[in-house]
């Protein structure tokens, strides 16, 4: 399987955490972010990542979306299973994947280049990472103003996975696709230092989930406590 990617992005952290769950093989191809389009979009339609091809009989050619990711590996190879057996409870973990996806990954995305852009600039003040974040913060409207809204909607998920994730899992009594979905989707807020001193119990269960996903933090992940 090849995962088209951006090494940087929390949906394609999504795809690879499912991969690495279910230990699955696969390579990865990291594209640019603006040239991407002329890979995906002839493939996909979208002009998004994660795009993953199989590469494999019987298999689409093209599955494009996290979510849509996760959902042909379950049926690939449902063992270990991301999903959970029961109905309403697995109801309940593809709604939060949905809410994670569309409200929390965005408003992450906000809050993580508001800081790489102010004071998280040392973390990589080269020129080549300042144009990405410019054009970024450019393509989405990320100003202060755009960015305190999307830490409130931050605050907010944060509050429910204080309920559950302190010492269990959002779904039910075991790992399943919500709780994937917020490590990934969350996870550049660990780069942050407000956040990761104020929350530390959230980020030891995000490297709980990525060692079982084995999956590698993000990159720069101690500079989040003032560790380079
Ligand atoms: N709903 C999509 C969202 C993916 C997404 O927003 N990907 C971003 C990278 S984090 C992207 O490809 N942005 C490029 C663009 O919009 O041109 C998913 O879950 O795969």
């Amino acid at each position: 399987m090849l995962l088209l990617q951006f090494s940087t992005s929390h949906y394609c952290r999504k795809a690879r955490l499912a991969l690495g769950y279910k230990q699955i093989p696969y390579q990865v191809e990291n594209l640019t972010p603006g040239l991407h389009i002329f890979r995906v979009k002839p493939l996909s339609g979208l002009k998004t990542v994660p795009v993953l091809l199989p590469q494999l009989k019987n298999c689409p050619a093209v599955v494009a979306d996290s979510t849509e990711i996760i959902r042909f590996l379950e049926a690939y190879q449902p063992s270990p299973s991301i999903y959970l057996e029961d109905v309403l409870q697995q109801k309940e973990a593809l709604r939060l994947e949905d809410y994670f996806d569309e409200f929390i990954g965005t408003a992450a995305r906000f809050v993580y280049y508001q800081f790489r852009a102010k004071e998280g600039k040392q973390i990589d003040p080269s020129l080549m990472s300042q144009a990405v974040i410019a054009i970024v913060r450019s393509q989405y409207g990320i100003n202060a103003e755009s960015a305190k809204g999307a830490a409130q909607k931050i605050d907010e998920a944060i509050a429910i996975l204080s309920e559950f994730w302190k010492d269990g899992y959002l779904v039910g009594d075991r790992f399943s696709v919500a709780d994937l979905t917020a490590a990934a989707l969350l996870s550049p807020l660990g780069l942050i230092p407000a956040y990761r001193h104020k929350y530390p119990w959230l980020f030891e269960r995000m490297t709980e989930i990525h060692q079982l996903c084995n999956e590698p933090l993000p990159k720069n992940w101690d500079a989040g406590l003032g560790i380079t």
